[in-house]
Order: C-alpha cells, then sequence, then structure tokens
C-alpha cells in the first residue's frame, strides 16, 4: 500500500538552530531579566530598526496590541476609513479603542484599499485611515497620503504582512503616521508571538514607551491609561536569532513563489495576481483567484485541496464586516462589491520558506487536475 503523503499546511513558522538561541537564554538566566524592557528587548529594537530600514521600532508582545496602542498613539476618535479584506485583528483594534470602523472597497489589482473612495466615506467624525499591505502587497500610499493631507487625517498602516518590503529601494514601512508588524508564528519574520510600531520621532517612540507599559512615565506616575504590551526577554532572543536568517528567508521564499508560478501558469481560471517591478516583495503569503472562468469553484478547489492534505486557507474570507461581531455594527458598512469579489475567489496555497519543488509541483499539479476534471465534468 502506497504510504500517504505527508500533509502540507497554509505555512510553517521558521526557527532559528536551537544553538543559536542557547547564549541568549544563558544571558537572560543569568541576568534574571525577563521583561520590563531588557537587553535583549533594547538590542532587538535597534538591529530591527537597521535592518528594515526604519528610524524607530517599539516592540509589542503581539500585533495586535501594537495594533491598539498605535490607534491611541495617534488619538484616533470617533470615524476611522479601514478595509474589510482583512484579518479581523485589523478592525478590532479600532472597536477596542471605541472607534467605528467604516469599511469601504478594495481595489482589485492590489486587494488594498481603493484611495479614491475615501473622500466619499469621509465626515466630521472621521479622524483617520487605516489601510492594510494585504498580503505584503503594497498600498498606493502617494494617493492615502494625498487625501489624508487634504483633510487632516492620521495614516496608521497595518503592515503586518509587509515585513522587509520595499518599494523603490525603500521600507514600505516608513510610510504614514504608524505602521503596524506582526511577528505572530504564521509570518516571514517571528517571534513566536510578537510585533513592533514603526515610528518616525523619538518623541512618538516615548509616547508608545508609556502606552505599551500601561501609560507609566518614569517610576510610579501615569499620566495616560495604557495596556501591558511589552515584548519578553525570551521572545527578543528569538528575534535576534531570527534576525540572522532574516535575508535567507526571503530569498528562499521568492523561490518558492517562483516555483509555483512556473507550474501554475496556463492553468485554465487560476489567476496570479501580479506586482509592479519596483516592488520587492516579501512573499508572505502566496494568494491565487479562483476566477469565475474556471470551472470550479474556489471553495470546491479548497476542498479538494484539503482531501489531499493539502491544506490552503481562504484569508480573508468572509469580510470582516460580514462577520456576526460586525455585522451588528453595520450602520457604517457600505457596500463593497470588489472585496466581496475576491473574498469569494481568493485562495492563499501554502507558503514557507522549506517549501520543496517537490511540494510546490505537488500542490501545482493537483490544482491542475481539480480544475481539468471539472473542465472534464468528470466526479471529483
Ligand atoms: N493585522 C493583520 C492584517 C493580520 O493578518 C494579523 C494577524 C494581525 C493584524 C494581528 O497580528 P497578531 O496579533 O496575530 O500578531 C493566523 C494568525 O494567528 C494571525 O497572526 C494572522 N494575522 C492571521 C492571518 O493568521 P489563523 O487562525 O489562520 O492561524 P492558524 O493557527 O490556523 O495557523 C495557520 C497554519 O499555520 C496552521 O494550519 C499550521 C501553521 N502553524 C500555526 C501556528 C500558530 C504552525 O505550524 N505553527 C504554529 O505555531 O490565524
Amino acid at each position: 500500500m502506497q504510504a500517504p503523503e505527508e500533509p502540507i499546511f497554509v505555512t510553517r513558522p521558521s526557527l532559528p538552530p536551537l544553538a543559536q538561541l542557547t547564549p541568549y537564554l544563558e544571558q537572560i538566566w543569568a541576568s534574571r531579566s525577563l521583561t520590563n524592557g531588557g537587553p535583549l528587548h533594547q538590542r532587538l529594537e535597534k538591529e530591527l530598526a537597521e535592518y528594515l530600514g526604519v528610524p524607530f521600532v517599539c516592540l509589542f508582545n503581539n500585533g495586535t496590541n501594537a495594533l491598539m496602542t498605535a490607534v491611541q498613539a495617534l488619538g484616533l476618535t470617533g470615524e476611522v476609513i479601514t478595509t474589510p479584506f482583512s484579518f479581523i485583528a485589523t478592525a478590532n483594534a479600532l472597536v477596542w479603542n471605541g472607534v467605528e470602523p467604516v469599511f469601504i472597497d478594495i481595489d482589485p489589482e492590489t486587494f488594498n484599499l481603493d484611495p479614491t473612495l475615501i473622500e466619499d466615506a469621509i465626515t466630521d467624525q472621521t479622524t483617520g485611515i487605516l489601510p492594510v499591505h494585504c498580503f505584503g502587497r503594497p498600498c498606493d500610499t502617494e494617493a492615502i497620503r494625498r487625501v489624508a493631507k487634504k483633510h487632516g487625517l492620521k495614516i496608521l498602516y497595518d503592515a503586518a504582512h509587509a515585513f522587509g518590503v520595499e518599494r523603490d529601494g525603500t521600507s514600505i514601512l516608513n510610510e504614514g503616521d504608524l505602521s503596524v508588524l506582526s511577528f505572530h508564528a504564521t509570518k516571514v519574520f517571528n517571534t513566536f508571538e510578537g510585533g513592533a510600531i514603526i515610528c518616525h520621532d523619538a518623541d512618538m517612540k516615548a509616547r508608545i514607551e508609556s502606552l505599551r507599559n500601561f501609560g507609566i512615565v518614569g517610576e510610579a506616575e501615569a499620566t495616560e491609561v495604557g495596556l501591558n504590551g511589552k515584548m519578553n526577554e525570551f521572545q527578543a532572543a528569538v528575534g535576534l536569532a531570527q534576525l540572522r536568517q532574516a535575508g535567507a528567508e526571503l530569498e528562499s521564499r521568492t523561490h518558492v513563489a517562483k516555483a509555483y508560478r512556473q507550474s501554475l501558469h496556463g492553468v485554465p481560471g487560476i489567476v496570479l495576481p501580479g506586482r509592479p517591478s519596483n516592488v520587492r516583495g516579501n512573499e508572505s503569503y502566496f494568494p491565487i483567484l479562483v476566477d469565475s472562468s474556471a470551472p470550479i469553484s474556489r471553495d470546491a478547489v479548497h476542498q479538494e485541496l484539503h482531501s489531499r492534505g493539502i491544506f490552503s486557507r481562504r484569508y480573508f474570507f468572509p469580510l470582516i464586516s460580514d462577520m456576526a461581531a460586525y455585522r451588528r455594527l453595520n450602520n457604517t458598512v457600505r457596500e463593497t462589491p470588489a472585496a466581496r469579489d475576491i473574498a469569494r475567489h481568493v485562495l492563499c496555497l501554502p507558503m514557507y520558506s522549506t517549501l520543496s519543488t517537490a511540494q510546490t509541483s505537488r500542490i501545482a499539479e493537483g490544482i491542475g487536475s481539480i480544475v481539468a476534471r471539472a473542465a472534464n465534468g468528470e466526479p471529483r
């Protein structure tokens, strides 16, 4: 009997060699400095800023707490314009701050908030814009900046997927008033759980540090109400070790994406989203669209792959605005036909740096045969 093939999950976290972590752990054990901005935390903030080409990094224990703090730090209130095509944490960060998300449609090419629709959604309650560089594909930051400037709005980028993404040789994380990264296990750069706010000046960094630490300033005084968003020393140790292989991680993902593009090219109804030539992506996800011209639905492809042990994911379906938690808040939900269409057709294929050519071939051939059988009317 043939051995069942190994399951392939949508991602598999990269880990540094264990031996590289040991010296950091010995340092933690010796110093007993476990959290609250210890030496490894400080070192990771500096090394990450240098690696990413950004002025300041404020580390967090996860991306969601970083987003919630960024909303506070920018003083966002009332309504904030955002995208429904994202992970739910994007909108949750607003609602947990008492801010109402106003969902507008996306550009079907970039999968990101359509800047031409922002102006129409602005009311006298609007204080900011929260776009997402979805799947690490950059937003039209220039157009967003123009409309924000005209109306005096703050821009907070959810850059959870955008570690290492550059446009014209410059980090996309330098855009907007603040950008937020996630270092969750499923991300290109992970500290198991973790995240960061990228900011442009030392005053803002100090403010974020206070908000991250309950709002405390100095030894005992709190000037505002913060939360506990601190990254601990173990997470920072993992980050320092991961950073040594970050370049290789991005490089390997480029090869995986190339292998997919070659083997999926020409499969009827399977669309591979393109990327402008001036963008260095990070291949954090590998989204495809199972187009309406395909002889089979996205959901059926997803199911079929599943039955073959290939666990693709429908990121991001349903739209945030269609989830029960948000349908209750639906007074600001607009029609978002492009987002709805993408959410119905998108499928994220397994993507991680150690995915072998044999595995990408198995996945691509699986999709090819699923589509071909459907086209021939054969039973699945
Ligand atoms: N903004 C955006 C745009 C985001 O995408 C996210 C997070 C955030 C903000 C918030 O950042 P964080 O607070 O998370 O730092 C995952 C992640 O939990 C979430 O971080 C991520 N976005 C979201 C897109 O995906 P799930 O529920 O899909 O993950 P899960 O547990 O099903 O994992 C997917 C696959 O990965 C598993 O089938 C196996 C593999 N896996 C996963 C984990 C956690 C492993 O092999 N090892 C692991 O430890 O949400």
